[in-house]
Order: structure tokens, then C-alpha cells, then sequence
């Protein structure tokens, strides 16, 4: 019996030949880069409303954009911007006639809104990107827990609807009120918290957060919060709250859990510390950094050797225009001057474009890297946190030019 047992060991072990060895594993992990691989991650378009679309998770849904959507235009079409919820129990239909949102709290009239009421007041309109916190997470190293995301969690649409200062002084906020409170309609599981974000009461009425019902002149996909969403520009996306049903003035800080333990960064620069680090300082995440991707080549592309080729893509500010895109060759040693496209306003996508000069054969990495109107530039100085936010590190692919 024993020696049967050994045998049939042995068995197992040489029938995974040379291919069972922990390098050949070590080495595919190393080419995969993200969970699933970069480029054989599981697509799907089961999803209404919704194209084709990497798929994350199934329940509560998380569908992140392929990068070649991005190259076909400054805005994101509905049917492939990206997917987050937090909860399963999300709102599958909803009347939009009979929807409303509640304000509330610390206000002098408490008011029950529906959209004909909101679409009553003067209207305000902006372009910005929506772009989750733990956009690119999936590349963290070393890796933290939560949705292994590329850098398709982002996306960016004109959103049209009303200002929420505007919502706030109808309901007249009182003296005293430090921040206001955001909920949806989804549900949270028995014993969780429902997800509610607040903002402090300045930044909520500063005449551009706003409640939009209108997304790229359409109203919003079931997914991305129909029929209304928070919008705040230059913030990352978990203050987005979708399907908004209630607005709650609040006359001292808010201390639940999404605020007070979730969705938190380090106070460090670059929101960084040593990776396994405990105990440090933490603060409420918030303004987005700049960025810039290639869109019209992928990694591992090749391009014809000799020869001028054009390369274009995005970028954005952060809570702030795109003053610059630049391109590198060199692995950084020199850089050279995109173009940029027209300028939809400081929040959005800026398409940038340029004709590279023609190279020898051989491999390249193109680095492309933005500078927001602040003059703040992206680096290759680590970022790590353990929440596996607020990636920005200067973007490269591997290009053979042939
Ligand atoms: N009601 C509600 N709003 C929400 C969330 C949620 O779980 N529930 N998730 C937030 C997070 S973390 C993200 S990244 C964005 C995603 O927006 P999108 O699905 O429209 O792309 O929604 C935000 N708003
Ligand atoms: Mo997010």
C-alpha cells in the first residue's frame, strides 16, 4: 500500500514535466503582471446598457474599460465606462418619476426633490473624469487586496445637471454646518455599514459639485447611479455617490465608517510609506493626480523601424488642467512635446498626439508622462500604500520597432 502510495506520487510529479517547475510558475506570474493576464483578462457584455467590458466581478458588479476605447475620443461612451459598486443589493429598476432625493440634517427646510424639480433649476454642466481611487491597483507591488484593476477604472463624460450649492441654499443650510453627508439606494448586507460619503460643507458649495442626471447628453446607464449621481470634479470617484437619494447637512464631522477607517491615505507625500508599514498617519483620500496613457499602441506593439509613427493618447490634470505631455524613447534621459487637443475644460480628459521620429530596429520603452497646471509632474518614485490607491507613476510599453 505504501509503495503503491509512493509510485503514484512519483507519477503525479513527472506527468507535470518541466513545465510543473516553480521558475516556469514564477516567470508566468511575472509576464501575467495583473491576475488573469493583461492582455487575456475575461471580457464580458452580458451586462445591459453595457459593451464589451473587462470583467472584474459579477456581483456587486465591477467592469473596468479596455485602453483602446480611450483612443476613439475625449469622452467615454456610456456603454463602456467602467462599473463599481461596493454592494451587491444595488438598485435594478427604478422609476425615474417617482425617484427622489431627501435633504436634510442641518437645514432650515427639509425638502423631498424629484427630477422635475431639479430639472426646474438653472442647469450647470462640466466635463470631468471619474476615476475609482484604486484605479491600477492591479499593478501595486507588492500586492494589496481589492479589485486588481488596470487602468481602465476611469473614464470621463460630460455630466449635466444641477449645482449642488444650489439644491443646498433652496434647503438653507443653518450656521454651524461643517460637511454634507451622501447616500444611494443600494444596500449593504445585514450588520454593514450602508456606503455613505460626506464632503465639507465649502468644497459642497463651491459651485461645481453638482448633481448630474445627464451623462454625455444622455441619461445615466442603470450602473453608473440612474437617475442621479454626485459629481465632484478633480476627486476620486468614491464621493461620486450613485443613485443619490439623500443629502444630509451635517453640524459635526462625520465619523462613520467610510470616512473615518475606508478609503483613507497615508498623510506622507505622494501618499506613500514602506510597504508593510503600521500605524502611520492617515487621512480621507481626495484630489486626484495627473496622468497620461498611450492609447493607440499597446504593450508589446510593434512599429515599423526607419519610419516617423504616431502615437497619441490621454491625460489629465488631476483637480487641475494639463499643462504638458511629454514623450520619452530613452527610458527618460530626454523627452519631447506632445500636441494637445483641444481643451474641454480642467477637469476632463486632453487628447495629446505626436509623430515619433523614425528609430533602429530594436525595443523600446515609450514613457509618456503629464505635467498638471500646477506645475506638478508625474514621477517613477514609488507609490504604496495598503489600500492600493492613488497610482500615477509615469506609464511606459514595450514597443519593437522592426
Ligand atoms: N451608491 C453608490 N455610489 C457609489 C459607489 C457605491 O458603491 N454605491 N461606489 C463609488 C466608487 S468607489 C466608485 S469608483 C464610483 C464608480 O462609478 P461608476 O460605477 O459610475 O464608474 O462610484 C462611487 N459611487
Ligand atoms: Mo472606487
Amino acid at each position: 500500500m505504501e509503495a503503491f502510495d509512493r509510485r503514484h506520487a512519483l507519477r503525479l510529479l513527472a506527468a507535470g514535466g518541466a513545465a510543473a517547475g516553480t521558475p516556469a510558475l514564477a516567470q508566468a506570474l511575472f509576464d501575467l503582471k495583473l491576475p488573469g493576464g493583461n492582455g487575456a483578462r475575461a471580457m464580458t457584455s452580458a451586462f445591459p446598457e453595457k459593451g464589451t467590458m473587462i470583467l472584474q466581478r459579477t456581483r456587486a458588479p465591477l467592469l473596468e474599460t479596455p485602453m483602446a476605447v480611450f483612443d476613439d475620443g475625449v469622452f467615454t461612451p456610456n456603454d463602456r465606462f467602467f462599473v463599481r459598486w461596493h454592494y451587491a443589493d444595488i438598485p435594478l429598476a427604478i422609476d425615474g418619476a417617482r425617484h427622489r432625493v431627501a435633504v436634510g440634517g442641518a437645514v432650515r427646510q427639509r425638502l423631498s426633490l424629484s427630477l422635475a424639480n431639479l430639472m426646474a433649476m438653472p442647469r450647470f454642466e462640466i466635463a470631468a473624469v471619474n476615476q475609482c481611487s484604486g484605479n491600477s491597483r492591479g499593478y501595486f507591488s507588492p500586492r494589496v487586496p481589492g479589485a486588481q484593476w488596470g487602468h481602465g477604472a476611469m473614464g470621463n463624460a460630460r455630466w449635466g445637471g444641477v449645482r449642488l450649492r444650489d439644491v443646498l441654499d433652496r434647503a438653507g443650510v443653518l450656521p454651524g454646518a461643517v460637511a454634507v453627508r451622501f447616500g444611494g439606494l443600494d444596500r449593504p448586507p445585514p450588520g454593514a455599514p450602508p456606503f455613505l460619503k460626506s464632503l465639507a460643507i465649502d468644497h459642497a458649495r463651491d459651485g461645481e459639485v453638482m448633481l448630474a442626471f445627464a451623462m454625455n447628453d444622455e441619461r445615466l446607464p442603470m450602473l453608473n447611479g440612474y437617475p442621479l449621481r454626485l459629481v465632484v470634479p478633480g476627486w476620486y470617484s468614491t464621493y461620486w455617490i450613485k443613485a443619490l437619494s439623500s443629502i444630509e447637512v451635517l453640524a459635526s464631522p462625520d465619523s462613520q465608517y467610510w470616512m473615518e477607517k475606508a478609503y483613507r491615505i497615508p498623510t506622507a507625500p505622494r501618499a506613500s510609506v514602506v510597504p508593510g508599514a503600521k500605524d502611520f498617519p492617515t487621512e480621507p483620500i481626495h484630489a486626484m493626480n495627473p496622468r497620461a496613457f498611450v492609447t493607440n499602441l499597446a504593450d508589446g506593439d510593434a512599429i515599423v523601424a526607419r519610419t516617423p509613427f504616431a502615437v497619441r493618447g490621454i491625460a489629465f490634470g488631476g483637480a487641475t488642467g494639463v499643462r504638458a505631455v511629454e514623450l520619452s524613447m530613452n527610458g527618460g534621459r530626454s523627452w519631447h512635446r506632445a500636441q494637445l487637443g483641444p481643451d474641454m475644460g480642467r477637469y476632463g480628459f486632453r487628447r495629446w498626439e505626436m509623430t515619433g521620429a523614425g528609430v533602429a530596429p530594436g525595443s523600446y520603452r515609450l514613457a509618456v508622462r503629464c505635467t498638471n497646471s500646477d506645475g506638478v509632474v508625474q514621477t517613477n518614485a514609488p507609490i504604496w500604500n495598503p489600500g492600493g490607491y492613488m497610482d500615477n507613476r509615469i506609464e511606459s510599453i514595450a514597443v519593437r520597432a522592426a
